[in-house]
């Protein structure tokens, strides 16, 4: 049997619509006419790729019974990498959830029974009634990553919840607060260098075989003969060819990227009119750390005000002719002030490149020279996607933000690009009176606050915060997740602790396609489409340009697949919980009925084209027509210029002294904190990062290409392996430092790590689930990093540490 696309079931759904016994999909899943399965006929669909976060253009290709995907090479963001390639094999997985599961054995056996929708949904909205009837809706957590992402705020406030929790702690967040206090910018595609015309790019802990969309670009720059810096403590695949690789201790960024601060201004290679334009150097601040104003000293501007050099007076920085940069006295009213450039020279001050040595293991040379090179060729220090590391590294990539911002790299040519962002819509937003929703509804407004902000007021999505909930019941009681796409297991800090939650809660929902480690945990496990199987209007993310893409529907479920959209199963979930809440934004039981489900996601997309419409002033269907026949539609193109626009900082400038720090309590200017996990004091410890590669990914971690070429083994440095006595291929067991958590894996020898270092791929290995079969099985071999790990968090933001400290004993051959 074979599948039909989405065409065919248009054509399809008036017969359907009469043969009212027959429930979709499974219906759907038709033998296409003979004609079609000849090579001849071809039909090229664009799709947007889910196989990693970066979502880029690919197109898919059906010929006759042959499927395959190409770039779409008109797309701001052109994808197809190994694993998009694969990503068909996701859709015909043979471990494919294929049924909704309901759990009979105990939480973390994996003793299922298969049940219809009908019952698992129902099943699970009674619980649900009461859950919310005894400790309100705030107590249902959703947990998710990129998977129905837009839809979340809808969903989660439908259903009266203010928690819908991403990964991002995990992910993002320490550059997102950074961004945020440096460029009033947010999440890591906001900022991005301008790869195509770069000169000089540092990368501080990225493999950027992530998003082929900048490799791509990032190619262009090294045909041009562009350098690329790579700051890692082991080295990745980019990092092989015509690249400098840094082997640095791993949680010492800070200390190395303000070196390179301390040196650049040192030696006067920063560009000084640059700095005084774009930035607030030239702010002057109190001995108590706050900014001065016009008011403060006497002047009629509420303003923050600078020393102007021609007026010899205080000055509104709007006004200011020429403003000191280093300028230090006496002001009216509030004594001793200094510009923040001194402040921040005096902070960097603490980092000589020799001092620099001793934290980061890099030689004070090499500190020296990268500074110097950076400088002058007017370089870019990349700003950060996977950034939370070490619980420390939100100073990091302030650093690296100021760096761009002392050579004049912020908005400009070949430096990093604030993205124009495309006024995509929400899908629900919250306000104090009232919740509006994209479909027009209303909703009184939701009256308990994130339970993760709550804790960490500076950026959201912090999950710890919600196991905190669950086994304290402070600040509220949580006691249902819905965990949706994700996999907290190898997502997330402090395994123990996850358990406990898990045994806790009184309701676990896991929708997912693949048997994932906390499936074993699900009360119901519930069927997802894969991403070929649903359609998407969604931004382009690696982009400056404003822009939107639409990923098309090309694929029923395959055979025996009894899975349905995600965005359907929240929503009915959500229904059958509160009917009237459901009703009030046009939610209502007539989509019970799947195939009526279409209706109601054409309504949505109808509503984001005409919010999209009216934002950019283009026709609708101008749009539309783009969407549907290219897959995607550029809003507005970014121009490099001479510096940033107006910036959401409090002074609209690049703020190399944060001012909506001082509002957190938090440190104006950025300094090295270490890690929090042991320091390795023996020989036979060591620091274990993680990372990525090609073969290496979320989502597609499961595809047989990839799951056969994934290396699973623990990397040691040569000398390391001599003095321990390590072979290549030897079997090692780790111990944490900090939890003694132990495990066992195979070494492999290699001087791509430094010496005091192991490294491994994040989800490559090391899986648990029981569903786990035949020879997937090899998913078990190999570590789970975030095992080894505690509740390690930046205060503020939440960032976690996912390196940790081990012990290594070698234990057979
Ligand atoms: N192939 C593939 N692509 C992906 C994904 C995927 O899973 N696979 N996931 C997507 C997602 S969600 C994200 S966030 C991005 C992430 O993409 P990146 O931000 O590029 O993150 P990683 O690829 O994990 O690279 C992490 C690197 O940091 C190094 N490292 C570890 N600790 C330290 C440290 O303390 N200091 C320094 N300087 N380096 C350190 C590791 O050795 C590793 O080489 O990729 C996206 N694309
Ligand atoms: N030690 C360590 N920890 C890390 C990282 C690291 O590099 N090292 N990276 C961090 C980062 S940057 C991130 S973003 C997180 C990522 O962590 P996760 O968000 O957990 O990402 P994945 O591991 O890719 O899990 C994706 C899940 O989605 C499922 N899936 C695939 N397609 C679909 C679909 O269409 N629908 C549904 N419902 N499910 C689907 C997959 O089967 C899988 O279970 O991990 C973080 N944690
Ligand atoms: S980089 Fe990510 S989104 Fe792009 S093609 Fe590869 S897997 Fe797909
Ligand atoms: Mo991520």
């Amino acid at each position: 049997m074979s599948e039909i696309t989405r065409r065919d079931a248009i054509k399809l759904g008036a017969l359907l619509a009469a043969a009212s016994a027959v429930k979709w999909p499974v219906s759907l899943v038709v033998k296409p006419p003979e004609q079609e399965q000849s090579l001849a006929v071809e039909e090229k669909v664009p799709v947007m790729c889910n196989m990693c976060g970066a979502g880029c253009g690919l197109y898919f290709v059906r010929k006759g019974k042959v499927m395959y995907f190409e770039p779409n090479l008109e797309h701001p963001q052109p994808g197809l990498c190994a694993r998009a390639a694969s990503s068909i094999q996701l859709w015909n997985h043979p471990l494919r959830l294929k049924k909704p599961l309901k759990r009979v054995g105990e939480r973390g056996e994996a003793k299922f029974q298969e049940v219809d929708w009908e019952t698992a949904l129902n099943e699970i909205s009674q619980k649900l009634r009461d859950i919310v009837a005894k400790y309100g809706p705030e107590s249902v957590v959703f947990t998710y990553h990129d998977f129905y992402a837009w839809h979340m705020p809808l969903i989660a406030f439908t259903l009266g919840t203010p928690n819908y929790v991403q990964h991002a702690s995990c992910c993002h967040n320490a550059s997102t607060y950074a961004r945020g206090l440096v460029l009033g910018a947010g999440g890591p595609p906001t900022a991005d260098p301008d790869y195509e015309n770069a000169r000089y790019i540092v990368f501080v802990g990225r493999v950027l075989n992530a998003a082929m969309g900048m490799v791509q670009r990032l190619q262009k720059a090294r045909e041009r003969g562009v350098k690329l810096v790579f700051v890692d403590p082991r080295m990745g695949n980019a990092a092989m060819s015509e690249a400098e690789w840094i082997p640095i201790i791993p949680g010492t960024d800070a200390a190395f990227l303000l070196s390179m601060v301390h040196v650049i201004i040192q030696e006067k290679l920063y560009d000084e009119a640059w700095v005084k334009k774009y930035t607030n150097a030239c702010f002057l601040i109190k001995q108590d750390g706050t900014p001065v104003t016009g008011k403060d000293v006497g002047k009629d501007t509420t303003d923050y005000v600078v020393y102007d050099l021609d007026a010899k007076d205080f000055v509104s920085y709007k006004a200011a002719k020429n403003p000191a940069l280093e300028w230090e006295g006496d002001a009216p009213n509030v004594g001793r002030v200094r510009t923040a450039f001194l402040l921040l020279r005096d902070r960097a001050a603490l980092y000589p490149p020799e001092e620099a040595e001793k934290i980061t293991g890099v030689p004070a040379d090499t500190i020296r020279r990268i500074a110097r090179e950076f400088a002058t060729s007017r370089g870019v220090v990349e700003d950060g996607w996977w950034t939370s590391k070490n619980a420390n590294d939100s100073d990091a990539f302030r650093a690296a933000l100021i760096l761009n911002a002392l050579v004049g790299s912020i908005d400009t040519r070949g430096g990093l690009y604030v993205q124009l962002g495309a006024k995509f819509p929400a899908s629900a937003t919250a306000a104090p009176d009232k919740v509006t929703t994209i479909t027009g509804g209303t909703l009184p407004p939701i009256k308990a606050k994130r339970i993760d902000t709550l804790k960490y007021p500076a950026v959201p999505h912090v999950f710890d915060a919600v196991l905190d909930a669950v086994i304290t019941g402070q600040p509220y009681p949580v006691k249902a997740l819905i965990i949706v796409g994700t996999e907290p297991f190898t997502r997330d800090v402090n395994t123990q602790k996850l358990v406990e939650t898990l045994k806790k809660l009184e309701l676990v929902v896991v929708i997912d396609v693949v048997p994932n480690d906390s499936v074993d945990w699900a009360d119901y496990v519930l069927p997802d489409n894969v991403y070929l199987e649903r359609e998407e209007l969604a931004t382009v993310k690696w982009t400056p340009h404003a822009a939107v893409q639409l990923s098309h529907k090309v694929l029923d479920p395959p055979p025996g697949v009894d899975a349905r959209n995600g965005f359907w199963i929240m929503m009915e979930i959500v229904r059958r919980t509160v009917p009237d809440r459901a009703a009030a934004v046009g939610y209502t039981e007539k989509y019970a009925d799947y195939h009526k489900f279409e209706e109601f996601e054409t309504l949505v997309k109808r509503k984001v084209l005409e919010s999209l419409s009216k934002a950019w002033n283009v026709p609708v269907e101008e749009i539309e027509k783009a969407l549907e026949e290219k897959g995607f539609y550029v809003l507005k193109y970014w121009i490099p210029r001479a510096g940033p626009g107006a910036l959401k900082t409090p002074s609209g400038l690049v703020e190399i002294y944060s001012l909506k720090a001082l509002d957190y309590k938090d440190d104006p200017l950025p300094k090295w904190k270490p890690p929090p996990y042991k320091k390795p004091a023996a020989p036979n410890e060591f620091y274990l990062v993680n990372g990525r590669d090609q073969f290496v990914t979320a989502h597609a971690v499961w595809t047989k290409n990839i799951i056969f070429l994934v290396d699973r083994r623990v990397w040691m440095n040569p000398r390391d392996a001599e003095r321990l006595g390590i072979k290549d291929g030897d079997l090692v067991e780790l111990e944490g430092l900090d939890n003694g958590f132990k495990q066992r894996a195979r070494v492999k020898v290699t001087n791509r790590v430094r010496e005091g270092v192991l490294f491994v791929y994040n989800r490559a290995g090391g899986r648990t689930s029981r569903l786990i079969a035949g020879e997937y099985e090899v998913m078990r071999e190999g570590i789970n990093p975030n095992k080894f790990t505690l509740s390690w968090l930046e205060p503020l933001n939440g960032s976690t540490g996912l390196n940790s400290t081990v012990r290594v004993t070698r234990v057979g051959a």
